[in-house]
């Protein structure tokens, strides 16, 4: 195992941290190689840290009070961008020399170790603006540099959509142009819900996806699953995809078999 390197995720609340421990153990179906590692604020529960502890090498509490002065302001004229400044602490992991931080609403489908051949910043288009990379998934450079210039330019300019993707989008401005190396292949961060516009070639690649991610409002842990059929019950109006209902139940078989036994 290469112990300088790290995949890294986040989650501020117990919830998020279902997500976090699905895509952990994940990880370590595929074999990873690399050190596992969870950021968590103080909001998440002394009983989510010790199941945390079972599937990641390092569960790390991040705290924005302790924090430099700046960042208290920021933070006070700008309460959304709270989780904003969260997902920024991974550059404060500067015992590693490069990671690779994936959403806690990720779920990896094959070894990715290969992203580690990348520099900062790689991550793969956005769906919505493909000039924009989405912020699900990247690779980065752990810098407490890096780490204090990001939060000024979060103090100074705030954020585009209110959130990281904007921020880091704007601070890593020349991603779309500068070096095609830093295009992640748009199968290490594919959008489950997003209705593809070009059908064909999610036909023709959808099934070589490495890393899917659960974008948007309603997350795999807001379904019902029923662990006879193996599959999520769909409710209503059945708007949900043939594809994405496969990655659900992948996202829940995971968490049956191998997360649930973990609270016993
Ligand atoms: N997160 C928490 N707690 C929260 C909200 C978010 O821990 O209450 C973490 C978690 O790791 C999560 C990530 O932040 O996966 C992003 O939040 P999410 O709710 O998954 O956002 P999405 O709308 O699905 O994602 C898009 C981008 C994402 C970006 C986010 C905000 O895909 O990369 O962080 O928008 O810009």
């Amino acid at each position: 195992r290469v112990s300088d390197q790290a995949f890294v995720t986040l989650a501020t609340n117990d919830v998020y941290c279902q997500g976090a421990l699905v895509l952990g153990q994940s990880l370590r179906d595929h074999r990873a190689t690399r050190r596992l590692v969870v950021l968590v604020t103080p909001q998440v529960s002394n009983l989510l840290r010790v199941i945390l502890s079972r599937v990641f090498d390092e569960v790390i509490e991040v705290n924005l009070i302790d924090s430099v002065d700046y960042i208290h302001l920021a933070f006070l004229k700008r309460p959304e961008l709270g989780v904003t400044l969260t997902k920024l602490h991974c550059w404060t992991l500067i015992h590693y020399s490069k990671c690779v931080f994936l959403d806690a609403d990720t779920l990896v489908l094959s070894n990715i170790d290969e992203l580690f051949s990348r520099r900062e910043l790689s991550a793969a288009p956005d769906p919505g603006w493909p000039d924009c990379f989405n912020s699900g998934v990247f690779v980065f450079q752990p810098s407490l540099e890096t780490h204090g210039l990001l939060l000024r330019h979060a103090t100074d300019h705030g954020s585009f959509d209110g959130a990281d993707q904007g921020l880091l989008n704007s601070f890593f401005s020349n991603w779309s142009t500068a070096d095609i190396q830093k295009h992640l292949p748009f199968i290490y961060n594919l959008s489950s819900n997003t209705a593809y516009t070009y059908s064909p070639a999610f036909k023709q690649f959808g099934s070589s996806a490495k890393v899917v991610h659960f974008l948007g409002s309603t997350k795999p842990w807001n379904y019902k699953y029923n662990p006879q059929t193996g599959s999520v019950l769909e409710e209503g109006s059945g708007s949900v995809s043939q594809h994405q209902t496969s990655f659900l139940n992948l996202w829940w078989g995971i968490y049956h078999r191998s997360i649930l036994p973990l609270y016993e």
